[in-house]
């Protein structure tokens, strides 16, 4: 039901005839979006009502959202979605196809060429599956019918439009994933304006279509997030007797260093220097917890995406394609 009928609904007959299902520009929220649009970024009124009448509503969208992988399986089966042997090989081929790339950007971030790879193999085994939604549908769906994160999708879309006149796209045109994230390395509108990187200076980031771009995006994106080149990512942990469940499992930034850590019972399995700031994660195998340390580089890569199974994914795919390119 809609709480008030606003002058912009007259417009919306005209500007595409009848869309019986979720109107968009119709929304009792689209006024306030509108008008931040015009306000805020000088868009014009009628070209915003008119992107979001077409925006159309997916059921698939919302039930997307509500099963990420990483918030319904323990770690033993989620490892097995992104460590295949398939995935590993097809990094090498990757790595060897853009091995020019990977180096010149390595050098120029700071970033080590296996992290690049695996980020995106885990986000779109290396652009074979970047998305077929259309990014608009993605963002009005889940910013105005998905209420536990509407504010932060209605966000995106915003950012959605300012990235479209900033790379003179069509925003109706822009494709990705269920929650919006575009290319190979899976930005949302936001990453995508403030890291996506024009690598081979064409004018254009594109990192839908462009590897180098993709490749430069991924690497910025590290290197504005603090990664430390050559630093370490994890080590195993040995856990002598109960641990204080508080210490376990924070994806903030780690804090806590490895003396302090040693006064609690926790000791990396291997040598770490004393000063070393680390989170204490616990991994669930089948035959019980594995206890890992993850250190500043363990907390950019949760920069990227907050699970602690993402980052540790991420990392091992990119330990286990470094070791099948020395094969
Ligand atoms: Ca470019």
């Amino acid at each position: 039901m809609m709480k008030k009928f606003w002058s912009g609904a007259i417009l919306a007959t005209y500007m595409v005839g009848s869309q019986a299902n979720a109107d968009y520009s119709r929304h009792e929220e689209a006024k306030a979006f509108v008008d931040r649009m015009v306000k805020q970024h000088k868009f014009d009124a009628k070209m915003v009502e008119s992107w979001l009448a077409q925006a159309e509503k997916k059921q698939a969208i919302l039930d997307a959202i509500s099963r990420p992988a990483e918030k319904t399986k323990p770690w033993f089966e989620y490892r097995k979605i992104f460590l295949d042997n398939d995935r590993i090989q097809q990094g090498v081929a990757f790595w060897k196809e853009n091995e020019k790339t990977l180096i010149t950007v390595s050098e120029r971030y700071g970033v080590d060429p296996a992290i690049i790879v695996a980020i995106i193999g885990v986000e779109t085994r290396y652009g074979r599956h970047m998305g077929s939604y259309r990014v608009i549908d993605a963002l009005t769906t889940l910013g105005f019918d998905y209420p536990p994160r509407s504010e932060f999708f209605r966000k995106q879309l915003e950012e959605l439009f300012l990235l479209a006149r900033e790379q003179k796209q069509n925003p109706l045109d822009l494709k990705g994933s269920y929650a919006g994230a575009m290319g190979y390395g899976q930005f949302i509108p936001s990453s995508y304006r403030h890291y996506a990187r024009d690598f081979d200076g064409d004018g254009v980031a594109d990192i839908w279509t462009n590897k180098n771009d993709a490749i430069a995006s991924v690497a910025n994106y590290f290197k504005a997030h603090g990664w430390q080149s050559g630093q370490p990512v994890f080590v195993r942990a040995k856990v002598k007797g109960k641990v204080d469940e508080s210490l376990v499992n924070s994806t903030a930034r780690p804090t806590m260093t490895i003396a302090e850590l040693r006064k609690k019972g926790v000791e990396p399995a291997s040598s770490v220097a004393a000063d070393q700031s680390a989170s204490l994660l616990s991994y669930v195998q089948e035959d019980g917890d594995e206890y890992w340390l993850g250190f500043n580089n363990f907390y950019v890569i949760t920069r990227y995406n907050r699970s602690q199974l993402y980052a540790m994914a991420v990392w091992q795919l990119s330990e286990a394609i470094k070791e099948a390119r020395k094969a």
